[in-house]
């Protein structure tokens, strides 16, 4: 093992020590064969932007598989995994989180989900792993998109927009052109943190996520925590057999605000690993983002300039990880 120094420590992000975050037993949870779902799903993306998804019909093998041919890649000798980065965006990545100097207790994979438009990180770190990594990835990823439209559908009928308008949200991610990628993220435990007098280890940062929606499934080591409407932030507690649903900044220009993007971190555990598996569905990048007409009410105002999810993507990555993302789109507030 390799025994970290405390100055070696200093140079991520310590949480100075404050009241240990409360485990949250308030999480929305929608059951996605209830007849109510529709309403259960808005609600929580009005009130939390986020909720947890149980009997998702993801059969828990396609998890578990995963989870297993990915912990295979992250036991690999250091400079393996270095031949498949850094990451360009996509690619191998450890500690370092974007271009702009943002650290993470963390290694990660971040891969591009159009097969049309494969990077080529992505093909070489397929090439140079077992046939089953890819199999497995791409098994996971088709069922976890199939399993998106069917939510982004609920979504769309329980905001009121009726069934000919029920695809408006899924067809930007099922069009061929879809901008989603995928992220697998290792965070070993740190022992050291133990020494840290009570500090915390940040894992990732806080940050919402550009995209239209977030799909998160992670073993059942904890981390993860949301910040709630009043700014408290609270700790999500695990279960490998559900997805966690995160609202993106794009979801919520679509909704006009009604629907907020959840601000999230993970802090690193002192004596388990965390894997987590994301897909983050996102639009054609010459899409532009906008309200959607149909939701906006008479004399309503888009508070948002128009932009494309080229344009904003292009600005996220001069940003940092805990930058408001939105707020140079914001238009003035009307006096
Ligand atoms: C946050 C959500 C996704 O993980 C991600 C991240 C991306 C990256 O790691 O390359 C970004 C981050 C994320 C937002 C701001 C920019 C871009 C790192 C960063 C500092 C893949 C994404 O789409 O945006």
């Amino acid at each position: 093992m390799v025994v970290l120094s405390q100055p070696a420590l200093d140079h991520f992000l310590l949480l100075q020590p404050c009241k240990p975050t409360p485990l949250f037993t308030g999480i929305p949870v929608v059951d996605l064969t209830h007849p109510d779902a529709k309403t259960l799903i808005v609600n929580a993306c009005k009130d939390y932007g986020f909720f947890k998804l149980v009997n998702h019909g993801v059969p828990f093998d396609l998890m578990a598989n995963l989870e297993h041919e990915t912990l295979k890649f992250f036991k690999k000798p250091q400079s393996d995994k270095d031949r498949a980065g850094p990451p360009d965006p996509f690619g191998y990545g450890s500690k370092r989180i974007g271009p702009n100097g943002d650290v993470g207790w963390l290694e990660y994979l971040l891969l591009n989900t159009n097969p049309d438009v494969i990077s080529p990180r992505s093909l070489f770190i397929f090439k140079e792993n077992p046939q089953n990594f890819r199999v497995a990835v791409e098994e996971y990823i088709r069922a976890v998109k199939n399993m998106c439209y069917v939510v982004l559908e609920m979504m769309a009928e329980g905001l009121g927009l009726g069934v000919a308008q029920r695809n408006v949200l899924s067809r930007l991610l099922e069009d061929e052109k879809s901008d989603s990628c995928f992220r697998l993220n290792h965070y070993p435990p740190c022992p050291e943190v133990q020494a840290l007098n009570g500090r915390n280890l940040v894992g990732f940062g806080e940050h919402t996520d550009p995209q239209i929606i977030s799909v998160l499934r992670s073993n059942s080591t904890s981390g993860l925590q949301i910040c709630l409407a009043d700014g408290t932030w609270v700790s999500v507690p695990p279960d490998q057999t559900s997805f966690f649903i995160n609202v993106g900044d794009t979801l919520q220009v679509m909704t006009n605000g009604r629907f907020k993007s959840v601000k999230h971190r993970v802090l690193a555990d002192t004596t388990k690993s965390r894997l987590s598996m994301i897909y983050f569905g996102g639009p054609p990048l010459s899409e532009k983002i906008a309200p959607l007409p149909s939701l906006m009410l008479k004399g309503e105002e888009s508070l948002y300039k128009e932009f494309t999810w080229w344009e904003y993507k292009k600005a996220a990555y001069t940003s940092r990880l805990a930058d408001n993302r939105l707020g140079p789109f914001e238009k003035p507030a009307a006096h």
